[in-house]
């Protein structure tokens, strides 16, 4: 049976659908609770980027199932000589537990600069500010600087980062991507959490008190009662980190899924690895993708491996986290896919078979934006065919083309805002 809220999807796809190209995608200046903010806005998602409280984004009106899919909580305005929870996504340098809370971010505008294309705008936002080690007292100076990219006709806010350590001196550091979503618009049964691998890091878990796991110790991963989420008065709470390339929050009532992929991330020439971090409480959840599998500047901790980044004088940390919103996927279909980024999601391996003249194409995928499955033979460069791929639901190509030369490579490349990207190839002979 098709309930209500997957019909409100596909009627407002097919409104969305049928609005004019011209409406592709913008930056714009505005004002918020009498605080200065930038707003990005195409035909999928309207989002608000709060830069004097750190919040980035800190709304993400999700235009597809009409819902705000992240918590909208204290207004701007007010004392903020303290941290004042506003929700949204929150970017927390050089920790986020601790004193300040949040980290610095929060506690100074940053310097931004915006930019507008045909297809895609950016908007960068940069911050220098000195910390003091919690360890060694060490005095230590970070540049954070952060790029938002948007594309007309998707979901995805790329979000670059680099941190450079700007001090005199060696710096360590924490950052986390404090996103507080309630998936589909409320925190409740049904939605889950879920990131790929086989084992979590779990710094508490009271919440969850039969299953004896101690405080800060490896657990086998996934936890069922981990990944589903209901809401509860319980005390306590529970907070894991899974080492992950991507994370998501779900909702399976509405088949909404938001998603944050991160790349590999890189210090100097070094890779480090991403952690995806969930917090849970009673009521709500948040979703963290983190540098470190622990969150706070306890300094008895911080010296552990894994707690804190290092970075040498002049040296420079730098990842992307994309953020995005499924539709029309199932916890089923998060928890066993192939393959995620911040533009598509592949069910299974995606395949090209090429036999004498013919090749067969078999992709199950779901897209974040409006985009084309186009295949290409090589090297004649001959296009076989297009498929037009909206986002709203999971669909399968299954076809036969024919080839000019049976030692022909076919190529399939998903094309959308942000470039075209190769899916799969396919060799004869
Ligand atoms: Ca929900």
């Amino acid at each position: 049976m098709r309930n209500r809220a997957v019909d409100l999807t596909v009627f407002w796809l097919a409104i969305l659908w049928v609005l004019p190209a011209s409406s592709q995608v913008s930056l714009s200046k505005s004002e918020r609770d009498g605080q200065p903010i930038y707003v990005i806005e195409n035909k999928y998602v309207r989002s608000e980027i709060a830069y004097t409280r750190a919040r980035s984004p800190l709304s993400y009106f999700d235009k597809i199932t009409q819902v705000e899919q992240l918590r909208q909580l204290a207004p701007l305005n007010g004392n903020h000589g303290k941290h004042t929870s506003h929700g949204g996504v929150a970017e927390a340098v050089p920790w986020t537990g601790g004193s300040p809370y949040m980290g610095y971010l929060w506690t100074q505008p940053w310097q931004m600069t915006a930019r507008t294309y045909d297809d895609h705008v950016v908007l960068t936002g940069e911050i220098t500010f000195p910390y003091a080690d919690p360890v060694t007292g060490r005095l230590a100076e970070l540049r954070f600087q952060k790029t938002m990219t948007a594309y007309e006709g998707s979901t995805r806010l790329k979000m670059d980062y680099r941190i450079e350590n700007v001090g005199d001196g060696p710096a360590r550091f924490q950052h986390c991507v404090h996103g507080s979503p309630c998936v589909g618009g409320t925190c409740d049964d049904g939605d889950y959490f879920f990131a790929p691998g086989d084992r979590s890091w779990i710094v508490w878990s009271s919440i969850l008190p039969h299953l004896k796991i101690p405080d800060q110790s490896w657990h086998s991963w996934p936890i069922q009662e981990a990944v589903d989420f209901a809401p509860s008065d319980a005390e306590g709470g529970l907070q894991l980190f899974v080492p992950a390339s991507w994370g998501v929050m779900g909702d399976d009532k509405t088949k909404e899924v938001m998603a944050m992929v991160s790349s590999p991330v890189m210090v100097g020439d070094r890779e480090i690895p991403m952690y995806m971090g969930y917090t849970r409480g009673g009521e709500n959840y948040y979703l963290e993708p983190s540098l470190t599998k622990h969150i706070s500047n306890h300094d008895d901790r911080w010296e552990r491996e894994g707690y804190s980044v290092d970075l040498d004088r002049g040296e420079t940390c730098v990842f992307t986290v994309d953020m995005a919103m499924f539709h029309g996927v199932s916890k089923s279909q998060v928890t066993s896919v192939h393959s995620m980024t911040g533009d598509y999601l592949l069910l299974q391996a995606p395949s090209v078979e090429v036999d004498s003249n013919k090749a067969h194409i078999d992709i199950t995928i779901a897209v974040t934006g409006d985009a084309q499955l186009i295949v290409v033979e090589m090297p004649t460069g001959d296009v076989l065919s297009t498929t037009i791929l909206t986002p709203g639901k999971v669909q399968r190509i299954d076809e036969d083309v024919s080839l000019s030369d049976k030692d022909a490579t076919v190529s399939v490349f998903l094309g959308n805002a942000a470039g075209k990207q190769i899916l799969a190839e396919g060799t004869g002979g």
